[in-house]
């Protein structure tokens, strides 16, 4: 399905260190957790987390969400679990 990116959550890592979202329009990110713990994805604009752009609800283990991502800027910005803060990438908005 087109503007759908899929993230996967799994022993305590997403499957990806890069999501790569369009420009100026709004995505959903298909979240899946394949993990024992709690997991979600926010976005802000840069690991110091000055500006939080999104923040998706917590699922748990062998739950799915889809999450509505409201459009961004092009920029590169950083995302991570806020549950485990060391769980994060890069998010390249392009
Ligand atoms: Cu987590």
């Amino acid at each position: 399905m087109a503007g759908v990116i899929t993230v996967t959550a799994e022993d305590l890592a997403f499957d990806t260190a890069c999501l790569a979202l369009p420009a100026g329009q709004a995505v959903t990110i298909a979240f899946i957790n394949n993990d024992s713990q709690p997991h979600n994805i926010a976005i802000y604009t840069d690991s110091d987390k000055s500006t939080q752009l999104f923040e998706g609800e917590i699922i748990d283990l062998g739950e799915a969400m889809e999450y509505d991502v409201p459009a961004q800027d092009t920029g590169t910005y950083y995302f991570d679990c806020t549950v485990h803060t060391a769980m994060n990438g890069r998010v390249v908005v392009d």
